[in-house]
């Protein structure tokens, strides 16, 4: 009985995930699911992304939170449109949550639209919300056994950016177990190993960005 009523809520929010996609595909607007643990980079990352596709792509934010708007601020910063959801304690974003935000944002004008998840390693990987691709971020604070032990982001995710590059050597991390087990979950995945506070790798992944959406 339990395992019916959840996958009749999972069902529904498919149904809605699809209905975001038809909007998102009538409006020519790809957009990217970006998840990864609290503070792995994702609205770092956005911040260098916007930098460095600035009048090559017209990108907009919606900003998954529990609480609060700090992480809007960040991108309103840099005059590009962006809508703030708080979930009120939910700890993952779903396509009705995503569905009541697009009437904010003008979505023809937009070439790539953001969407930063909650950040949590585990169930924003399990809703669909109606994007073109799920990405993830893990940093290298988080440690090489993240993959196995975390695995279903990783299996989602058509890219993995590995976060932090630049504390390397104060970390004792195996990058090339990371790699290896990410790609054991999920073959096809693109890995960027990027720093976002040396801007390291970053030319690298705005450069599959742009290959995504031309
Ligand atoms: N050393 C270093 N610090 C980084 C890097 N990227 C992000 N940070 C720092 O990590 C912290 C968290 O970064 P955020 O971008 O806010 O992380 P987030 O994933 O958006 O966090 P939540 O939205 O709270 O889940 C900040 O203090 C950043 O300055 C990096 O490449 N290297
Ligand atoms: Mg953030
Ligand atoms: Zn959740």
């Amino acid at each position: 009985m339990k395992l019916k009523v959840a996958s009749k809520i999972l069902g529904a929010n498919d149904r809605l995930a699809e209905e975001n996609r038809r909007i998102f595909t009538e409006s020519g607007v790809y957009v990217i699911n970006l998840m990864s643990s609290p503070g792995a980079g994702k609205t770092s990352l956005l911040e260098s992304t916007i930098k460095a596709l600035s009048g090559k792509l017209k990108i907009g934010v919606i900003e998954g939170d529990i609480t609060g708007t700090d992480d809007a601020a960040r991108i309103d910063k840099l005059g590009v449109p962006v809508v703030q959801i708080n979930t009120g304690g939910a700890c993952h974003l779903d396509a009705n949550m995503i569905y009541e935000a697009l009437g904010d944002l003008d979505l023809k004008s937009l070439d790539l639209l953001f969407i930063e998840n909650v950040g949590n390693l585990v169930c924003p990987a399990e809703f669909k919300v109606g994007e073109n691709l799920k990405v993830m971020i893990l940093s290298l604070t988080e440690g090489h056994d993240k993959p196995l032990k975390y695995p279903l982001m990783f299996q989602e995710s058509a890219a993995l950016l590995i976060n932090k590059t630049d504390l390397k050597p104060y970390l004792d991390v195996d990058v090339e177990k990371i790699r290896k087990d990410a790609l054991s979950l999920n073959p096809a995945t693109k890995i960027f190993e990027v720093s976002c506070k040396t801007g390291q790798g970053i030319n690298d992944w705005t450069g599959w960005l742009q290959t995504l959406t031309s």
